[in-house]
């Protein structure tokens, strides 16, 4: 005989699964967990084609998070500016195709916020280690504000800073572990965020670095 127990029976839901940032904006923790071994592997094909390199801002700065992309476009900065770009300018071949586990994971998840129909045509790829961090901007180089950013956290936890509209409003500071996805849209679509210095630690899945997948409607 077996005998069904509900431990948390007329209590809140002790940890929240689904939390809303501010308008816009839903964490939904734990989402991509089942598929991060999938994502993982795919991205290891990814990465063998389009490796990890660390850009240079316009300001002349080398960027201390390795950046890689895949899909029909990819983000780029260099001393001439930040833009999308069809091609790999290291190599001048076209960016690997986006893969069909990270487009589907993409889509299920920005439809869980309230936003259906979301087909990512870029997703850059972010790899952070000990110390690496990522200073309080704005995403605007978009053509449409319209569409979602849909974001995967994977292996070492992060401290999210997520803002306001206006750089001079005091960030959020928002935990993100492995396996959790943050939808952002609406009205939290052009808000600061950033990420501050990695700490030292090794995850499991992906040894002694954080990557974290965002996935756009570039054009
Ligand atoms: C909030 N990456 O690549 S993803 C970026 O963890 C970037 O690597 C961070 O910011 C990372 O541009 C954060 C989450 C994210 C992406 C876009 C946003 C949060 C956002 C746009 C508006 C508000
Ligand atoms: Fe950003």
């Amino acid at each position: 005989m077996s005998v069904d127990i509900d431990l948390f029976a007329g209590l809140a839901d002790p940890v929240p699964r689904q939390e809303r940032l501010r308008a816009g904006a839903v964490v939904l923790r734990g989402f991509a967990l089942a598929d991060a071994h999938t994502l993982l592997a795919a991205l290891t094909s990814v990465v063998a084609r389009a490796p990890l390199r660390h850009m240079v801002t316009p300001g002349g700065r080398r960027m201390s998070v390795a950046m890689t992309n895949c899909g029909a476009l990819g983000w780029v900065t260099d001393p001439s500016g930040y833009r999308y770009k069809g091609a790999d300018p290291e190599s001048g071949a076209a960016w690997p195709p986006m893969p069909a586990e990270f487009a589907r994971l993409a889509g299920r998840a920005a439809e869980q916020a309230g936003y259906p129909g979301f087909v990512p045509d870029a997703c850059l790829i972010n790899r952070y280690t000990p110390g690496t961090r990522l200073s309080l901007h704005q995403d605007k180089d978009e053509r449409h504000f319209d569409k979602p950013i849909v974001s995967v956290s994977l292996g070492l936890p992060a401290r999210f800073q997520f803002g306001g509209l206006r750089r001079c409003e005091r960030p959020l500071l928002v935990p993100l572990s492995h396996g959790d996805v943050v939808v952002w849209g609406g009205p939290s679509r052009l808000c600061h965020h950033g990420v501050l210095p990695l700490l030292d630690g090794v995850h499991a899945a992906t040894g002694a670095c954080r990557i974290n997948l965002t996935f756009r409607r570039a054009r």
